[in-house]
C-alpha cells in the first residue's frame, strides 16, 4: 500500500497533503534561536510564530544546564501543543524522553539514530543531520529516520563551522529516499525557491524568523511560497 507520504507526493492536488508521516507537513520547521534572546523573549516570539502556522519547532540550546531546558523545552512544549504544532527537541534524547516530545534530532556528535528508534520507540519523530553527506543519509534512511536534514544551504551566521550544501543535493536525495527533506542554512523567503524545487518538503530557519520585529510577514511569504509550490506539483 502507498504511505500517505508517497501519495502526497505524487498526487497534484495541495489538498491531498496532509496527514503525513507522524503528522510532519511540508512547511517552516523553526528552530529556536540560542544567541541573542533571552528566554522570555524567545518565548514571547515563539508564541507569534506558532500563531502563523509552522510544521515543527526544534528547541536548540547548546549551552544550558539540564534543569533549565526542562523548563524552557516543557513551556515550548504546551506553546506546541496549544498550535498544533509538532515539537522537536535537538540533541538531548534524555530530555526528550523526560519531556515526551514528537521527537528528537540527531547530528554526528549525537547518539545513532538505531540507538534513539531503539530508545524512543517506532511512534516518534527522528530526524538526522546529513551535512552534505550522502552516505550519511543512506545510513540514518536504512536506520529508520523520518527526515533528512541538509545545509547549510547558504551562509550563517547561526552555527559556526558548517559544511555547503547543494540544491542538487537534494534532488539526489529526494530520487533515493522516501522521506521528507529538510534544508537549512541561511535561508530566507527571497532564496528558498530553489530549494523548494529541489525538494525540500520543510524549510528549516532560525535568524530570518527570530532576528525581526515582524515574524508573521516572514512567515505569511514563507508559506505561501510553500503552499504555491505544491500547488504546482
Ligand atoms: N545547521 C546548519 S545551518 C544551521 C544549523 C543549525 C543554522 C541555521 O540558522 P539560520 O539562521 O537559519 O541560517
Ligand atoms: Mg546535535
Amino acid at each position: 500500500m502507498q504511505s500517505n507520504w508517497e501519495i502526497a507526493n505524487f498526487t497534484p492536488n495541495a489538498s491531498r497533503i496532509i496527514n503525513r508521516m507522524h503528522g510532519l507537513t511540508p512547511g517552516l520547521y523553526v528552530v529556536t534561536e540560542d544567541q541573542q534572546l533571552g528566554f522570555e523573549q524567545l518565548l514571547i516570539k515563539t508564541e507569534i510564530i506558532l500563531e502563523c502556522g509552522i510544521s515543527a519547532l526544534q528547541y536548540r540550546r547548546k549551552n544550558a544546564p539540564y534543569k533549565q531546558k526542562i523548563i524552557e523545552a516543557s513551556a515550548l512544549k504546551r506553546l506546541c501543543s496549544d498550535n498544533k504544532t509538532k515539537f522537536i527537541i535537538n540533541d538531548d534524547i534524555k530530555l526528550a524522553m523526560e519531556i515526551d516530545s514528537d521527537g528528537v534530532h540527531l547530528g554526528e556528535d549525537d547518539i545513532s539514530c538505531q540507538q534513539a528508534r531503539t530508545m524512543l520507540g517506532e511512534d516518534k519523530i527522528i530526524g538526522v543531520s546529513c551535512y552534505n553527506d550522502l552516505v550519511r543519509a543512506k545510513q540514518a534512511f536504512q536506520a529508520s529516520a523520518d527526515y533528512l536534514a541538509f545545509g547549510a544551504m547558504y551562509a550563517t551566521t547561526t552555527k559556526q563551522e558548517t559544511k555547503k550544501a547543494s540544491p542538487e543535493l537534494l534532488v539526489t536525495a529526494k530520487q533515493q529516499y522516501n522521506v521528507p527533506l529538510v534544508a537549512i542554512g541561511g535561508i530566507t523567503p527571497e532564496n528558498c525557491q530553489p530549494l523548494l524545487e529541489a525538494g525540500a518538503d520543510l524549510l528549516a530557519v532560525v535568524s530570518c524568523v527570530y532576528h525581526t520585529d515582524f515574524p508573521d510577514k516572514i512567515i505569511t511569504e514563507f508559506n505561501k511560497q510553500i503552499r504555491n509550490h505544491h500547488e504546482l506539483i
